[in-house]
């Protein structure tokens, strides 16, 4: 903890002023108070941050890696003064000043390394990790642009370059002097040397990563630890730039170019695989820093190499850092001179991966071409792995020779890292239990067979502290007027929450706190969508990912059909509602882009029609973001967790929203069945296929969509008017969207599921009507919530997988 009072915080505050600036406070812009009190909060975690790792390098303790592509953790300042301890100070003393906090929070840009869930569950995962004083690092690429900026223009993304770096970015601490060397191209040479055989890798392009650490300060514990993201330069010396001969110096600038393009961007795809070479060059460039450094570290603090495994756990977040396996291999071989065995133990006992998606598209592949000539002596790793395990398989399935073909490593002219990444980890999790389930039944069936210890089950979870302490304050104080506040360490202490749910005192502030923070989300939608809402209509919300899977076309329908049902009878008895979208979709995905412009479509026409007297409003909020979500979440009713069943691996929004006290309406798909276990059917509203329906008519066929679009009035009726022109002058606008769900037999099932929706929303407009029966409802969400806490995860990983100790006491 920081221990400082605010007339000490406010001078603190005034001399960091005058150190970054030269100027007066009272002559500095809101960009140099912010930094000034970055730099101020910077400098308490820097003290913490020297005795963390100090602590570490003398203890022995286990630590762990956890390796990711993506790491979306949005603002950091509210996040570091809420575990220092000090944000009531800070804000007390910078008010004194006539500073307000939140106009220099909201300055701060979102670090956005990240596509959606499974970024954003890697920044949780960090922030619980410090906060259960666990020694775990958080290691990626530090890309100079994150994910696009989305503007709408016309109702249509367009994507904007985010230039997150602009400002210059506090947190962050160049580590020029623990760069790394990453070796690319070039060939292997193979010598026969004193009876061994040894390689050495020649002719190869060499690329400078250099590490950015940026603290992640736990919750009132002392721990800071550290999230390295790498950055590519090219090595100096390679080329001389101060070459007086022009041509020589434009090929430099253009080489220094090629290598620092390696971290240029982050890929805005999250559930397509394209075998991009520079995708390809990412994936190694940060896993090889990573684990060269790593392993540097552990040796330079005296570790034996033959027991990296029991001080290290290297975790990888899907199949994008598989290389760390080969990786691994390499060293400990070629560099370190251990026995392959002994090397291959030591590596799948440190490794463990976690899967978050089953969807085949999304499935990551590598042309053995590209990959040979990109890294030559980590693909001859790969293939001495993949000889060494087929040599098992044929021993298991003799005979079975489809079934091997099937299983390896390197088939069909490809390196599939999902098998790489199985066969060389201890570990694999799903995400969710029915997720683990499909995993081992249907997708890795054959996997699970052959190595039944190493599947397990590991449910996501949230930050708490981000998703409920900071980002909705005045919950939080009534929670902690109620129950006290051990909930804060102990999440599942909500619990008692339930208890308070019979005292009509308490529904009645749960309701006004819901408002507050509806007025607060209409003020932000007034201010960027340029739309009024009414903060006492239902706020019906789905913010995700758009992609056809989460069936934001299925919500899009059924608010069709209620606009019809408007139209037909005016006067029907309804609650007003107010429908909230907000999204990103991958820039090279048709549908999805297209159902953006079909959500703005119906928006614009709807809005515009005074028949519907303000009944119902649609909005598209723009660029949907951490920082976004953190407003949006509070301020929500009734959350759309709507996947076809079977496809979302976890989804980790609908833990959120629960938390906020929102009511859930959703399918049985990944997270959402745990949630209704926990609420009990009362207080969640399911509807839809099973997975075993859905599953059945996968593998047996059986489902006609067409038979549903000519049978059911109204399905026929929304499913015309996307090419009648009601929506869109265009009438060939969203003619693939009709294409799809008509004569393409609707691969996710919305027409199939579409009335088992209409009643489930009909049920919750009856259920809203019960004003304190829906307030207990949304306090039962509250009250169950605690298990979805990323601290119960990070737990079960650290036991169950990872080995580490879990040590809840100070430092
Ligand atoms: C792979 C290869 C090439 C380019 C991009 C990719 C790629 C990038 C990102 C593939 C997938 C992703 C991201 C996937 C993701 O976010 N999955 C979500 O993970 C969450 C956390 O576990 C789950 O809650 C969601 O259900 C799951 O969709």
């Amino acid at each position: 903890m920081v221990s400082v009072d605010k007339k000490s915080f406010k001078l603190a505050y005034i001399n960091k002023f005058l150190e970054l600036h030269g100027i007066d406070l009272k002559e500095g812009n809101n960009q140099q108070k912010y930094e000034a009190l970055a730099g101020l909060i910077r400098d308490y975690v820097s003290r913490m941050w020297l005795k963390t790792n100090k602590k570490n390098n003398k203890s022995g303790q286990k630590q762990v890696y956890y390796f990711s592509m993506e790491f979306l953790m949005g603002r950091l300042l509210g996040d570091a003064l809420l575990n220092l301890g000090i944000r009531d100070i800070c804000k007390e003393a910078l008010s004194e000043l006539n500073i307000p906090l939140e106009e220099l929070e909201n300055l701060e840009h979102d670090q956005g390394l990240g596509n959606g869930g499974l970024g954003r569950l890697a920044a949780c995962f960090l922030d619980s990790m410090a906060s259960l004083n666990i020694p775990g690092n958080g290691c990626g690429i530090r890309y100079k642009y994150g994910f696009f900026e989305q503007k709408i223009v016309d109702g249509k993304q367009v994507e904007v370059s985010d230039d997150w770096l602009k400002e210059g970015n506090a947190w962050e601490m160049r580590k020029a002097n623990k760069s790394e060397i990453v070796k690319f191209g070039g060939e292997v040479k193979v010598d026969y040397i004193n009876n061994n055989l040894t390689f050495t890798h020649v002719n190869y392009e060499p690329v400078l990563a250099i590490p950015y650490d940026t603290p992640i300060v736990g919750y009132d514990n002392d721990v800071v630890n550290t999230l390295r993201l790498w950055s590519a330069e090219a090595v100096s010396n390679e080329f001389d730039f101060s070459s007086f001969s022009r041509g020589d110096f434009l090929k430099a600038i253009e080489y220094k170019n090629s290598i620092e393009s390696i971290s240029q961007v982050l890929y805005p795809e999250d559930s397509f695989y394209k075998g991009k070479i520079l995708r390809l060059k990412q994936q190694y460039f940060f896993v090889s820093a990573g684990i060269q450094s790593i392993i540097r570290h552990f040796k330079k603090y005296g570790g034996n190499i033959e027991e990296l495994d029991e001080k290290i756990a290297i975790h990888i977040n899907d199949t994008h850092p598989t290389l760390a396996i080969p990786e691994i291999m390499r060293i400990l071989v070629d560099e370190e001179g251990l026995d392959w065995n002994v090397a291959w133990r030591i590596t799948t006992n440190t490794v463990s991966y976690t899967n978050h998606t089953i969807l085949a598209e999304a499935l990551e592949k590598w042309p053995i071409d590209m990959f040979k000539s990109l890294l030559p002596r980590i693909y001859m790793i790969v293939e001495e792995i993949n000889k060494r395990y087929c040599e098992e398989l044929w021993n298991r399935f003799q005979g079975q020779w489809q079934k091997i073909s099937d299983m390896s490593i390197i088939a069909d002219g490809q390196v599939k890292m999902a098998h790489l990444a199985i066969v060389g980890s201890h570990s694999v999790n799903g995400v969710a239990k029915l997720h683990t389930e499909i995993l081992k039944k249907k997708e890795m069936s054959n996997f699970y067979y052959l190595y039944p210890n190493k599947f397990n089950n590991k449910t996501n979870g949230i930050t708490h502290r981000r998703w409920l302490l900071k980002s909705n304050p005045k919950l939080t104080n009534l929670l902690k007027d109620t129950i006290g506040d051990s909930f804060i360490k102990h999440p599942t202490d909500l619990n008692n929450f339930q208890k308070y749910l019979s005292d009509d005192s308490v529904l009645e502030k749960l309701s006004r706190i819901k408002l507050e923070n509806k007025k607060r989300l209409a003020s932000t939608i007034l201010k960027n969508q340029k739309i009024e809402v009414d903060p006492y209509s239902i706020f019906d919300v789905q913010v995700k990912r758009i992609h056809a899977y989460k069936r934001q076309i299925l919500n899009c329908l059924r608010i069709m059909d209620l606009y019809n049902s408007l139209i037909d009878n005016p006067d029907k008895d309804i609650e007003s509602r107010t429908f909230i979208f907000a999204g990103k979709a991958a820039p090279g995905y048709y549908l999805a882009k297209n159902t953006i412009e079909l959500i703005n479509s119906i928006a614009k026409t709807i809005n515009n029609d005074s028949r519907v007297n303000n009944k119902i409003k649609v909005v598209f909020m723009e660029n949907y973001n951490v920082s976004l979500a953190e407003q949006i979440i509070p301020g929500t009713d009734l959350s759309e967790q709507i996947s076809t069943t079977t496809k979302e691996a976890s989804g980790t929004s609908n833990m959120k929203f629960m938390m906020n006290g929102a009511v859930t309406i959703a399918t049985l798909d990944g997270a959402n069945i745990e949630i209704k276990d926990e609420v009990t059917d009362e207080n969640i509203v399911i509807f839809g296929l099973t997975a075993d329906e859905v599953l059945s008519y996968y593998r047996s066929g059986g489902y006609n969509s067409s038979e549903i679009y000519n049978s059911d009035i109204r399905v026929k009726r929304v499913v015309d008017d996307l090419v009648s022109g009601r929506y869109n002058p265009d009438k060939d606008r969203f003619r693939s969207i009709y294409e799809n769900l008509v004569n393409y037999n609707d691969e996710f099932f919305v027409l199939k599921d579409f009335d088992s929706y209409v009643k489930a929303q009909n049920k919750i407009d009856m259920l809203y009507k019960d004003e304190r029966r829906w307030q207990k409802m949304c306090g039962q969400n509250i009250a169950h919530s605690g298990i979805f806490s990323s601290d119960r995860t990070i737990e079960q990983y650290a036991t169950g997988i990872w080995g580490s100790e879990v040590i809840y006491k100070n430092l």
